[in-house]
């Protein structure tokens, strides 16, 4: 068990395309374990890879609600293979922008392909908040962010806030944002 620090907006490394993965390494499965703790610590429904500092095509997500019942998704190389035409509008929120929601609007409905973490290629069919979750998570992997999907004056007003809040953050906190190995 091991909790990654987060990267926060704004950051040039929230910006970069991530690379897909050839190979499912011990590695990398230690990784993807690491950033379901992190997620489960935040709290948080799901966490992309470039959020601690690694530039490549990986995601975790789990919508459940309930610790006992928990649906832990681990995907590496995710790809939406068909999306629904009906849309959903959700308020979402990043642990990259903490305290910062906005409301989203993506397909209610999503089929995907991705390769677990025993390099078994899967494919699922996702709805309602699983489905703007995996969204939200891909999104990161192009260095895209929900406040990209909004509008300018709205996205300029939580980057200033964000800007504020790296401000006051104590210098170790933010040492360690800047040493996280991307
Ligand atoms: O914890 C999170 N909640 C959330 C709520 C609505 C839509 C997307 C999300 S993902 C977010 C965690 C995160 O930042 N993942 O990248
Ligand atoms: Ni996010």
């Amino acid at each position: 068990m091991a909790l990654l620090p987060i990267i926060v907006a704004p950051d040039p490394r929230l910006k970069l395309k991530c690379e897909a993965v050839s190979e499912v390494t011990d590695e990398l499965r230690t990784l993807m374990d690491d950033m379901l703790d992190t997620m489960y610590d935040a709290p948080g429904i799901g966490l992309a890879a470039p959020q601690v500092g690694v530039t490549k095509r990986i995601i975790v997500v789990d919508v459940t609600k309930n610790d006992n019942e928990r649906q832990p998704y681990q995907m590496i190389n995710p790809e939406i293979t068909w999306s629904s035409e009906e849309l959903l509008d959700y308020e979402e929120g990043c642990l990259s922008l903490p305290d910062q929601y906005a409301q989203v609007t993506r397909p209610e409905k999503i089929q995907l392909t991705y390769m677990d973490r025993d390099g078994k290629t899967k494919k699922i069919e996702a709805n309602g908040i699983l489905a703007t979750c995996i969204q939200h998570e891909m999104d990161h992997l192009e260095g895209i962010l929900f406040v990209d999907h909004i509008s300018k004056l709205r996205r300029d007003l939580i980057i200033r806030k964000l800007k504020k809040y790296k401000a006051q953050l104590p210098p170790d906190r933010l040492d360690k944002l800047d040493k996280v190995d991307a």
